[in-house]
């Protein structure tokens, strides 16, 4: 662990050092005064506080001054914590990359977002944060993502790696996701990440432990980072080189973080009566005392080693390889406000008589709160100067990545009459891997340790594991005969994470960012048991919100996986299906469909208005339909639904299945012989034909005509028709389909946890076999003559 003390740079320059401080301070203004801007001028229609964190803000000035304005480049890109939103976007503010509107309307509708958001700000936020940890997380990931696009030579020739960096709150690593992605980053050698923690010694609710953080310290170099403690600033470096200064530091050492911060908060007047009472009896400190009035003193004793410019500079600038770097950054909640220190400081704000005193002391007069450079000491000619050479203003890549072509079909592979939805994925996969198109080249496959159980063998096997260093398959070459071939290779297309589900979704967020923030896209492909998408559900909502682009392909699911018992039973996945912004839901039941579904992913994951695309899938092997894949087939299969049995025009009952349980349907349709005409419909996705339902709802109430694609389908139905729905998975999924089209539904489908069994007690169990849906369909049937 290295300590660095605060001497001043030599390589700064007074002059650059000038406009830094000036900087700083506007920084910390404009987002103290967009805060204040936002919940006492603007007017508020609702009564609902709007917030943001002025303390939060503060703590973090010198850091990201010091990033911004001096030591980022280009090709950088950052994590900002969420609760600096604001000093983020005065940032770009100062750099004309952000509006006064967007300031002006801070956490309003269309103004710059409460958190940073790539989606929703225009000034360039490289990864959203919001949800603490994964963030952190993110930058780890994204970094392996530029070695990958590097190794793999899709970056220009002689560009320069960027640095991934995130700006991270100290309690953000309570959160066990970062210790997930610390462990994957060791395991692939990850390089060019800093963590810049904002060590404030404060959560939300309170001030933290000090034991806690040696520990932190201890596990960073554990696996291979750098630890750089930026503990004093020069003020509290030169008061501890006096003769007998020592004790000084040993005190402030010693001293328990929250009577640290109570005595901050309470300021100059109780630092003396402190210190008289713990240390007067010796000279230096009398000395000290007497030479300090009570602002200085406060001044000194809160001069931390994250709010000293030149220490954080010099630490910075200090980095000199691409090994990972974590700065532990002492600092001060509320650095500068009038509620440094307060432990309840987290979401205060200052009253407007305190923001009267703070503008006063930031020499602004009224009318000149948004002006760029009001109240500062330096002369704005030569701010403007030195903003122009801020090495990070040379940003100016909108990037935007070529399209991968994607094959009219995709090649299936050896046609068996029963066969598994996951089989035929692994299937494509592996002739994929054998082609060789260019959307195969720009495929990367990872997986939380089930690679082989989610059918993703035969394509590793060909295209090899991403890893930095060149390794061969031992097992291969000591003639071990065995069905995967695991090279490890620095071109490898495929990323083997270990068993943590959040990494696998941070990996695919920053996989599927690839093209905006790196120039080139890739196609990532990511596999998981699909009950196990509830372990990582945040992070995926993290990839989603950023809407990054990948295909997550989640098998085996629902109770069908039966003998596996109820743990590894997904239930309530179809609904995160339906529910996940930015993320279609395909549940296929057939093989062929697979290919047409596979095929479309490919092309909606690159398509502007496009997203990503879960696919749910099964290892129940079913009998296939004879039948051609013809082009109206495969649009309705991407539409949504097709009737596998055309019903007869005015029929009563039809039958809808989804996914592993259209066996039971079909068996149950084959038994109502006397129904002549009964349809059977297959859901290939619940999502898109919800998604269309309301979407023809939206134009009708424009004014237009037109019906969803459920209403049309369903309409050669009686207008009073039933339908019996089921599916692996929670009966609610199907269940407004009967709303969609003014018609009673009977909907089958799991609600309890599974257990172990065979499908057939299973499916009994849960009521979603045959003779369900035939007790469903009688019912029905009485309930229409009883109307
Ligand atoms: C996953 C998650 N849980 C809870 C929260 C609510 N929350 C916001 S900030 C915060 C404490 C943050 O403390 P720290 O990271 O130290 O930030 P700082 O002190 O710099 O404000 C909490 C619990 C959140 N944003 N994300
Ligand atoms: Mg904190």
């Amino acid at each position: 662990m290295l300590e660095l003390s605060a001497r001043p740079s030599e390589a700064a320059s007074d002059a650059q050092r000038r406009c830094l401080a000036a900087l700083e301070r506007k920084v910390l203004w404009l987002a103290c005064w967009t805060i204040h801007h936002a919940n006492h001028i603007r007017p508020n229609r609702d009564g609902v506080k709007v917030g943001g964190h002025q303390a939060s803000c503060a703590s973090v000035a010198s850091l990201i001054t010091a990033l911004y304005f001096d030591v980022l480049r280009p090709g950088d890109r950052v994590a900002v914590k969420p609760h600096a939103s604001p000093m983020f976007h005065a940032i770009q503010y100062l750099l004309g990359r952000q509006t006064q509107d967007k300031l002006e309307r801070f956490r309003a509708f269309g103004g710059a977002q409460a958190y940073p958001s790539r989606t929703k700000d225009t000034d360039g936020v490289d990864f959203s944060t919001g949800s603490v940890g994964l963030g952190a997380a993110m930058t780890l990931f994204a970094s392996l993502t530029q070695d990958l696009l590097h190794e793999r030579r899709l970056l220009p020739d002689g560009q320069q790696k960027g640095r991934m960096i995130a700006i991270v709150g100290d309690a953000e690593l309570d959160e066990g996701n970062v210790f997930e992605a610390l462990l994957e980053g060791w395991k692939h050698d990850v390089r060019n990440v800093w963590w810049v923690i904002d060590y404030n010694r404060q959560s939300l609710d309170r001030v933290v432990p000090e034991r806690l953080f040696k520990k932190i310290e201890d596990f960073f170099s554990a696996v291979g980072w750098r630890v750089v403690t930026l503990k004093y600033g020069k003020l509290l470096q030169a008061a501890f080189a006096r003769p007998g200064g020592d004790v000084l530091r040993q005190w402030i050492d010693d001293c328990p973080n929250d009577l640290h911060a109570a005595i901050t908060f309470k300021g100059g007047a109780a630092w003396r009566e402190r210190l008289a009472r713990d240390l007067g009896h010796l000279d230096v400190i009398r000395d000290i005392l007497a030479e300090h009035d009570d602002g200085a003193l406060a001044r000194l004793m809160t001069n931390l080693g994250g709010h000293d410019l030149d220490s954080v500079r010099e630490a910075f600038h200090g980095v000199e390889d691409d090994r990972p770097h974590c700065f532990i950054a002492y600092t001060i909640k509320g650095f500068g406000l009038p509620f440094a220190g307060h432990k309840d400081n987290h979401a205060g704000l200052m009253t407007p008589e305190q923001m009267v005193a703070f503008k006063q002391a930031q020499r602004i007069a009224d009318g000149e709160e948004w002006a760029r450079f009001a109240g500062l000491d330096v002369d704005p000619a030569e701010l403007e100067a030195f903003l122009a050479e801020v090495p990070f203003a040379g940003r100016t890549e909108a990037h935007v990545s070529a399209p991968v072509p994607v094959p009219a079909t995709l090649p299936m592979g050896r046609q068996v009459r029963r066969a598994s939805t996951q089989e035929a994925f692994g299937r494509i996969m592996g002739e994929l891997a054998r082609s060789d198109e260019p959307l195969a080249s720009r495929i990367v496959t990872t997986s939380p340790d089930v690679t082989v159980s989610t059918s993703l063998g035969a394509w590793v096997s060909r295209r090899s594991v991403f890893h930095s260093a060149e390794h061969a398959d031992v097992f291969k070459a000591e003639r071990v005969a065995s069905a995967q071939l695991w090279a490890e290779s620095r071109t490898g297309q495929h990323i083997e994470l270990g068993i943590a589900e959040n990494n696998l979704f941070l990996m695919l967020a920053a996989l599927g960012l690839s093209g905006p923030l790196f120039g080139e896209r890739l196609l990532p492909v990511g596999t998981l048991y699909d009950p196990f998408i509830a372990r990582g559900l945040d992070a995926l909502t993290y990839a989603s919100y950023q809407d990054a682009r990948f295909l997550l392909v989640a098998t085996p699911s629902g109770i069908t996986l039966a003998p596996e018992g109820g743990a590894h039973q997904s239930v309530a996945t179809p609904l995160i299906g339906i529910g996940q912004p930015n993320l279609l839901f395909f549940e296929p039941a057939y093989v062929d469909e697979m290919a047409v579904i596979l095929r479309f992913a490919f092309e909606y994951l690159q398509a502007e208005d496009g997203g990503s695309i879960y696919l749910r899938l099964s290892t129940r092997p079913v009998e296939q339909p004879e039948r051609m894949m013809t082009p109206e087939l495969a649009a309705a299969t991407l539409a949504g639904a097709y009737w596998l049995r055309e019903p007869a025009p005015g029929c009563d009952l039809a039958l809808v299945g989804m996914g592993a349980v259209m066996s039971e349907v079909l068996e149950a349709a084959d038994q109502l012989d006397d129904l002549p005409g009964l349809g059977v419909l297959v859901v290939t996705s619940a999502d898109r034909l919800h998604a269309d339902w309301r979407a023809a709802q939206s134009r009708r109430t424009a004014g237009e005509t037109g019906q969803s694609s459920i209403e049309r389908l369903l309409a050669p139905l009686a207008h009073n028709a039933a339908l019996v729905t089921v599916l692996d998975g929670h009966p609610a999924t199907l269940a407004w389909l009967g709303s969609a089209s003014g018609r009673r539904v009977y909907p089958l489908g799991v609600e309890r946890f599974g257990q172990s069994g065979d499908v057939p007690d299973l499916y009994r169990d849960q009521q979603v076999d045959a003779a369900a849906i035939l007790d469903r369909a009688a019912l029905a049937c009485r309930d229409a003559l009883a109307r």
